[in-house]
């Protein structure tokens, strides 16, 4: 049985490697086109078994599906890298903000077996007026550190002259402050940790050759193991780095860490908090196909267009399911579901339909059945809640009027989230 399943994989994604994506599919917007299809059942593993409580979910299904998403999705994450890291403070400020924070720059130096070198650089600012740990909150930005804060002292991500001379024009300082309310997260009592995702892996596929991947014994330039990882999970392995070195600050509680990604990087922030439980809480905003949404909806951005449009992000096993969602072993839910007994939110934009808002509420309130295993409390509906009015139960969700964006109110909710997680500790 085991040998047949594992030649139908193997056919499966010769076939897929061979077909191509498809940039063209078409893309469904009307609810009333959705597919049918049963969601998957969590609590049932490969082989039938029920799960009936938390410690066979460990045991059992967890490891299971973890190992699905790693070898479907986004490949799976190599367990010895080899990969030595260095931290070196480039720059402080005692008196950033105005003195409402402390702002360290720390430049991680990666250094593969294998000689080669590469560098990224950590933004952190941590709140002032109280003494003692703090939670802290990671993420990644788009365009580099600089465009986070108007602030002088911000040093350029390493990345932006690679990714400028490969065309993109948003390294502006400030350009993308709107996305980051240090302030208020700095006065709610928050430390917040950034780097830029193009310093861990530029993001376009023909840029794998200056990413982590590089600094690894077995990569190879031009091809993929069926099974290997993409983007996705290089940035995931990269927040785990940060990690690393936040847990070791004096002024980090390390018990109270915090991983939030927009996007594609909410695709990232749930499939690095899937696999680092140092994470507490894991959120994502508006991360869509790939991340919080169904894919067996197949509503908005597919699996054939996203593959298409990028096909470094996943792993190549995962194009199988261009066109073929029907097809999925697992869906998204499920991902979100491997955080529990951690906490879990998902926020969507009510014009942000490329991401598909009722799939990403619906995946976040089908985790329910696994939280009810550790006696916590998900989502009690699968009615969607009106714009502005956040549900923040042991799995968190809102959804917010406007476009694809991280906003002011986003963060408050996080952070009113998290007030309330981390009061219960
Ligand atoms: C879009 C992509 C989405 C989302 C977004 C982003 O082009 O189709 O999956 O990740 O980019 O990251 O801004």
């Amino acid at each position: 049985m085991m040998k047949r399943t594992l030649l139908i994989y193997i056919a499966l994604i010769a076939t897929a490697s061979m077909s191509g994506q498809n940039k063209n599919a078409p893309v469904n917007y009307d609810e009333s086109k959705v597919p049918t299809f049963e969601v998957p059942n969590p609590l049932i593993c490969k082989d039938g078994r029920r799960i009936e409580t938390a410690k066979q979910w460990e045991k059992m299904r967890r490891p299971e599906l973890l190992r699905m998403f790693g070898e479907l999705e986004y490949g799976v994450t190599p367990q010895n890298t080899g990969i030595r890291v260095k931290h070196e403070l480039v720059a402080s400020n005692p008196n950033a903000m105005g003195g409402l924070a402390t702002q360290k720059q720390v430049l991680f130096h990666f250094i593969g077996k294998n000689g080669r070198t590469l560098q990224a650089l950590l933004l952190l600012y941590i709140p002032n007026f109280t003494k003692g740990r703090v939670p802290v909150i990671v993420s990644y930005n788009f365009h580099g550190n600089q465009t986070t804060t108007l602030q002088e002292d911000v040093i350029f991500s390493p990345s932006k002259e690679l990714m400028k001379s490969a065309g993109s024009e948003k390294w502006v300082r400030g350009e993308q402050a709107s996305r980051w309310s240090y302030e208020l997260a700095l006065q709610r009592g928050y430390a917040v940790a950034t780097m830029n995702y193009h310093d861990i892996y530029p993001d376009s596929p023909d840029l794998r050759k200056y990413g982590i991947a590089t600094l690894l014994p077995d990569y190879k330039e031009d091809s993929r193991e069926a099974d290997e990882w993409g983007a996705i999970g290089i940035w995931a392995w990269g927040y785990s780095r940060m990690a690393d070195y936040l847990e070791k600050d004096k002024r980090i509680d390390k018990n109270r860490m915090v991983v939030l990604g927009h996007s594609r990087l909410g695709k990232t922030a749930l499939w690095a908090g899937v696999q680092d439980e140092r994470f507490r809480v894991v959120i994502s905003n508006n991360s869509g196909c790939g991340g919080a949404a169904l894919s067996k909806r197949v509503f908005g951005e597919n699996i054939a267009r996203i593959t298409a449009n990028f096909p470094h992000w996943f792993c190549p096993a995962f194009n199988i399911y261009s066109e073929n969602e029907a097809a999925l072993p697992f869906d998204q839910h499920e991902l979100l579901a491997l955080v529990a007994p951690r906490h879990v939110y998902v926020a969507s934009a009510e014009d942000d339909q490329w991401a598909d808002p009722r799939g990403e509420y619906l995946s976040a309130y089908y985790t329910g059945p696994v939280y009810q295993l550790y006696n916590m409390q998900g989502l009690p509906s699968d009615t969607q809640p009106p714009v502005h009015q956040p549900q923040h139960f042991d799995v968190g969700y809102h959804i917010r009027e406007g476009k694809h964006d991280v906003t002011a109110y986003d963060w408050q909710c996080y952070l009113d989230f998290c007030d309330k997680v981390f009061s219960r500790q």
